[in-house]
């Protein structure tokens, strides 16, 4: 027996009064979205015959999510995040804007606050013993072509466990390892000592993992560094690169790659380079060049109060 009630007039004058839709008070723009988001579970739920049992698993699952601080985290593997790059970049091609450096995703674990210094710095702290020496360097360029100098360079990633500073399970990480903020020289060009990233996972028997294992999916990241690129004139740029050759680069559970931000890692074993980097040893190379775009009509388009939501 199949029942279907969501047409019923009642149901709908229903979504209306519990979205505050006969209201003067509240937010216009919170009615509008909660009336949709709402109206499209009831119907889900009508159309699949989602039973109380169901719902309530979902309902016990979203605590569990919230208590282990996870909605970030799930939202990205569910491919919200990509789907608002997506958007993003139609909008950008409607606009006739093209993005020669392709934004990505952000991912749930920046921290602001990271030290500062011009031209060059070394991101880690030497503690990480399985660590390989890595080198990347490049320039920045304006939406003019040129180089710009002062730009405003933020890279983060994790450590050879696949762990971030400030959410390092093991407590083991100084606050900022592998968090630097990097102010481009008078060429417009960035350099950071550090060792590569390996791949991240998400927390084991955590409530992200149990929904991707119910998906028939794993939790697992290719090895990254993600960025924010900045300047005067210009959008703030959101990317990441892929380390080359990791396995899961076109298998990324948070779905970031993206064609342009693979760059090649040359592994150095030559005297004179090692010497020229202050190094013990052989090391990898990756060299990235960043190309920003300028304002729309004087603002960033897009700006993402993220971050400065998430300090108030
Ligand atoms: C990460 O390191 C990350 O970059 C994303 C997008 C999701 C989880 C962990
Ligand atoms: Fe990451």
């Amino acid at each position: 027996m199949t029942v279907k009630i969501f047409n019923r007039p009642d149901i709908q004058d229903f979504l209306k009064v519990l979205s505050g839709l006969d209201q003067n008070g509240g937010n216009p723009r919170v009615k509008q979205i909660i009336h949709r988001i709402v109206s499209d579970l009831f119907k889900a739920i009508d159309d699949l015959d989602i039973t109380p049992d169901e719902y309530r698993t979902g309902i016990a699952w979203l605590n569990e999510l919230g208590a282990a601080g996870q909605a970030g985290l799930i939202s990205p593997g569910l491919g919200l995040d990509h789907f608002l790059d997506e958007r993003l970049d139609a909008i950008d091609e409607a606009l006739g804007i093209k993005n020669e450096t392709p934004r990505t995703i952000e991912g749930p674990l920046y921290v602001a606050g990271a030290p500062e210094s011009k031209g060059f710095a070394r991101l880690d702290d030497g503690t990480d013993a399985d660590g390989h020496p890595l080198i990347m360097h490049g320039t920045v360029y304006g939406s003019d072509g040129k180089p710009a100098a002062g730009a405003k360079v933020e890279v983060w990633h994790c450590d050879t466990r696949g762990f971030y500073s400030h959410f390092d399970p093991t407590g083991k990480q100084a606050p900022f390892n592998m968090r630097r903020t990097i102010i481009t020289d008078e060429n417009g060009r960035y350099k950071f000592r550090s060792i590569v990233p390996h791949g991240y996972g998400v927390p084991p028997g955590s409530p992200t993992e149990k929904l991707l294992s119910a998906l028939g999916r794993h939790g697992q990241r290719p090895a990254h560094i993600h960025f924010f690129v900045s300047a005067e004139g210009h959008r703030k740029l959101t990317t990441q690169i892929n380390i080359a050759g990791d396995p899961l680069i076109n298998d990324d559970f948070a779905y970031a790659t993206r064609e342009g931000l693979v760059p090649d890692l040359v592994e150095r074993t030559d005297e004179a380079s090692i010497k020229a980097n202050g190094l013990a040893g052989p090391f990898a190379e990756i060299t990235f060049d960043i190309r920003l775009t300028a304002l729309v009509n004087g603002v960033d388009n897009q700006v993402n109060a993220q971050r400065k939501r998430a300090a108030a």
